[in-house]
């Protein structure tokens, strides 16, 4: 770091990932911001056999684990929604909507838990309790009188259990949609889009043993330290064996290079740590694809000269003739894109990016793994397809101690598009529903996440019936997002906190309050368990142990039942009996989805069961059945990436934020305290702007034709950063504004949040806005 951040709130972090800072900061959480009582905690089983799957994210647990393993951010998550807070209806009597508009995101979620349903009167602009009978048959007789099913869309966020997820579809699709924009369209839809044309299958292949057999375990656009903290333990392990990992992210993230185990008495009492990453590259923001290619020219390379040298091929041969298609079409693409090129795109030396080859050619068993730094962009989906081409190459897919693994994010995002929530359907699923339930399901595709958004804003959707979530703030285009969503007829938010997209009122407007993971959900037949699928497709039981936060909250499945209800009077399901014993609903999914065969017998067994994955037993489940070399499109031609904007803007979680609730203004591994209206730049851009730390600009985005728009972030304070060069980086979901609603994905429609071309300029203002809270 060139120079010292001289502002208040900004000190480089010195120490490693976890440890005491770790503990303490626990400990800190649990007492003040979420008042959290000492005996409840006693009650916390996080991912033990008998208690409750961590809402925190979809990392999975060792097989037969006995003990909680301590993880500061899952802490945070479930001490977050055991809080003793409540957001009654005398506090909403007491605040108007407009009054709660005004405030901030961490204020409204501070409030604490939902007690009550409540329906929106619009003529004194409060919330005001109703009966949930009432409301369910109010919204019932709405959801009847729309002319086309199809102008209603049902999002789902990844919390939502197997079963919850399963009635929702049910649901809609009785009701006659597939509009089912969920969180999965804003996360991992280039790895559920370009996965299965690339290996046949849309999630990842390996599971967690094969980490212990891994030579190379190449860390690419994920931050393990605050998202999937549990990572670290597993990280750590890799690297104790001497097994190499190897990081690939523009911003030099503390959780990837030292981790001190509050497992390990040794390591914390001696104020130790392990090293992770063994070499740290730093890829410009946007240029992983262009990375990759260079890496596969080099090897490509290599090969060649291995060959003519009579040395052992690079390149895995045989497993490329007996198992794919399409490697000449790649030699044509790699052979016809430029050094020069790559370089510039993904601002790295040749020697880093020959280096990253040199590593992978050396390894015998190479596992990828990956968050939103690479699937979040215009080209998430074919960024996803070369990290898959790197692998085939070597024949790194289908055996022990390699593999591709997305890091989910939701703790249950995986499974519930497993049980069906895809707003494009298979014909497979759609015949299974009918053949089970005996209605005829709409063929037609739905909408994902933009497009609902589109149809909303156009008036072609109506109403919008939310299982939890907080879609308008996550979503990008607030400016278009807010508009569109107070034009709607009927909003219905199932939810465990008040939140910003709860504030947006549509003509008939209810907030209903449900269950979260960690409580008990008793029904007719006794105490229920739900069940979840993690990252590598472990499915497992998670029951509750802790009392409602209220005697009026209804589980999920409870909830979604009495909707269908309310609204199908004819419906062909018992959703009684669903719901009276969650078993009933299980069976229902195993009797459409044959992978869950013996369901509730094998979700007993201790840790749960793995669902078949067809590539990871290298079956092809391709139209040719064979894995699939995917060529990218576009991109060569594409000014965004030719012209290679002077700065593209990347957005980020803080160390104290899940997704859209921020628990706190802290980002402690990257030296910010009490504040979020920061933007991470390189030294070295800041020099050659004259600007340094705690200096302010306003920052505005630039069109993909590289004229200025409209969008602007006023104010931010300078952050010297250890950071790639030609990239920025400010926090979500401030920076959404920046995000134009049509700047997506266009095969999978993920909003592009980590590539913004802008520009900065000193601020007018000489004082920065120190609240911390931008609006
Ligand atoms: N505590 C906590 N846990 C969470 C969440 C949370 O908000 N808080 N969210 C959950 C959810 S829904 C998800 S999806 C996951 C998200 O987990 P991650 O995928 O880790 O999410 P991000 O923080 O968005 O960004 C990841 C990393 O990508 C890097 N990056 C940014 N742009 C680029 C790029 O162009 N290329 C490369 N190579 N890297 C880039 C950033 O520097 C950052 O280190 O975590 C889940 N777990
Ligand atoms: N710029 C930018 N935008 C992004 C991203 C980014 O990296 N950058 N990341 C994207 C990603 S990966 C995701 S997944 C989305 C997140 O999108 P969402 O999943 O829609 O958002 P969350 O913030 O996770 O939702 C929080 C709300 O969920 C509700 N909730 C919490 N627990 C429960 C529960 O058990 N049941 C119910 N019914 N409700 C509950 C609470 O009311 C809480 O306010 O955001 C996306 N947006
Ligand atoms: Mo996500």
């Amino acid at each position: 770091m060139k120079e010292q951040n001289r502002d208040v709130g900004i000190k480089p972090y010195g120490g490693s990932a976890g440890g005491w800072g770790a503990l303490k900061a626990v400990a800190d959480a649990i007492r003040h911001q979420m008042a959290v009582k000492q005996d409840v905690i006693a009650l916390f089983k996080v991912n033990q056999p008998e208690g409750f799957d961590c809402p925190g994210c979809a990392w999975p647990d060792p097989r037969h684990a006995s003990s909680f393993e301590f993880c500061e951010n899952g802490a945070k998550a479930v001490s977050w929604e055991a809080t003793s807070k409540r957001t009654t209806p005398a506090f909403f009597a007491a605040h108007t909507v407009s009054e709660l508009w005004e405030r901030s995101a961490f204020e409204l979620e501070g409030e604490g838990r939902l007690t009550h349903p409540m329906k929106y009167d619009a003529a004194s602009d409060t919330y005001q309790p109703i009966e949930w009978d009432t409301a369910l048959q109010e919204i019932g007789a709405l959801l009847r009188g729309y002319d086309d099913p199809d102008s209603v869309e049902f999002y789902t966020s990844g919390r939502a259990s197997n079963e919850a997820a399963f009635l929702w579809q049910l649901f809609a699709r009785e009701y006659g949609t597939n509009n089912f924009p969920d969180c999965s369209n804003m996360c991992h839809e280039p790895t559920s889009v370009g996965l299965p044309e690339s290996i046949g299958v849309g999630k990842g292949t390996v599971e967690l043993e094969d980490f212990d057999h891994a030579d190379l375990v190449l860390c690419i656009g994920h931050n393990p330290g605050t998202n999937h903290p549990r990572m670290l333990g597993t990280l750590r392990e890799v690297s104790k064996r001497g097994a190499k990992i190897v990081a690939i992210n523009p911003l030099r993230e503390r959780g990837l290079e030292r981790f001190t185990s509050p497992q390990s008495p040794i390591e914390m009492l001696s104020m130790g740590s392990t090293q992770l990453a063994s070499t740290y590259y730093k890829v410009r923001v946007g240029g992983d694809a262009a990375m990759l290619k260079g890496v596969m020219k080099t090897l490509l390379a290599m090969h060649d000269k291995a060959l003519a040298a009579g040395e052992p091929p690079v390149l895995d041969e045989t497993f490329i003739s007996e198992h794919t298609e399409g490697i000449a079409a790649l030699k044509a693409d790699l052979d016809d894109t430029s050094w020069d090129h790559i370089l510039k795109v993904s601002g790295m030396d040749i020697a880093e990016i020959q280096n990253i080859a040199h590593l992978y050619a050396a390894a015998e068993n190479t596992i990828i793994c990956y968050g939103m730094g690479i699937t979040q962009h215009q080209y998430g989906t074919q960024n996803v397809q070369q990290i898959a081409n790197l692998l085939l190459l070597r024949g790194n897919i289908g055996r022990r101690g390699a593999g591709i693994c997305p890091l989910r994010g939701h703790s249950n995002v995986q499974g519930d598009r497993t049980v069906g929530i895809t707003e494009i359907p298979s014909q497979t699923l759609l015949d299974s529903l009918q053949k089970v339930f005996g209605f005829t399901p709409p063929q037609q595709h739905g909408h994902g996440a933009v497009a609902a958004i589109q149809a909303i804003r156009d008036g072609r959707s109506k109403a919008l019936l939310c299982l939890g979530g907080n879609l308008a703030e996550a979503i990008s285009d607030p400016q278009i997002t807010f508009e569109a969503m107070r034009k709607l007829d009927l909003v219905v938010h199932m939810a465990t906190k008040l939140n910003r997209s709860h504030l947006l009122m549509a003509k008939h407007s209810y907030l209903l309050p449900v269950l979260g993971r960690t409580e008990r959900d008793r029904q007719a037949s006794g105490d229920q368990s739900v069940t979840v699928e993690d990252s590598m497709s472990m499915v497992h039981a998670s029951r509750g142990t802790l009392e409602p936060a209220s005697p009026h909250l209804k589980s999920e499945p409870a909830l979604v039942a009495g909707l269908a209800k309310a609204t199908l009077p004819a419906s062909r399901v018992n959703w009684d009996k669903m719901v009276s014993d969650y078993s009933n609903i299980r069976d229902a999914i195993e009797a459409v989805f044959p992978a869950f065969e013996n369901f509730n017998q094998r979700v007993m067994q201790p840790g749960g069961f793995r669902l078949h994955n067809a590539a990871s037993e290298r079956v092809w489940l391709t139209p040719s059945k064979r894995a699939q070399f995917k060529v990218m499109q576009g991109i060569n031609e594409d000014p965004r990436s030719l012209r290679c904007h002077d700065l593209v803007l990347t957005t980020l979680r803080s160390h104290d934020q899940y997704n859209t609730t921020l628990y706190g203004l802290n980002d402690r591994y990257r030296g910010i305290t009490g504040r979020r209206d920061v933007l991470f730049i390189s030294a070295d851009e800041a020099e050659s702007r004259q600007l340094r730390s705690g200096d302010t600009v306003d920052m505005t985005a630039l069109d993909p034709q590289g004229n200025r728009t409209h969008r602007r972030m006023k104010n931010l304070t300078i952050v010297i950063y250890d950071m790639a060069p030609g990239s920025v980086a400010a926090y979500y979901p401030e920076a959404n504004i920046m995000v134009p609603l049509d700047s997506h994905d266009t095969q999978s429609g993920i909003p592009a949040y980590k590539s913004i071309p802008v520009v900065i300029e000193p601020s007018a203002a000489t004082q920065a806005d120190s609240s911390g809270v931008l609006r």
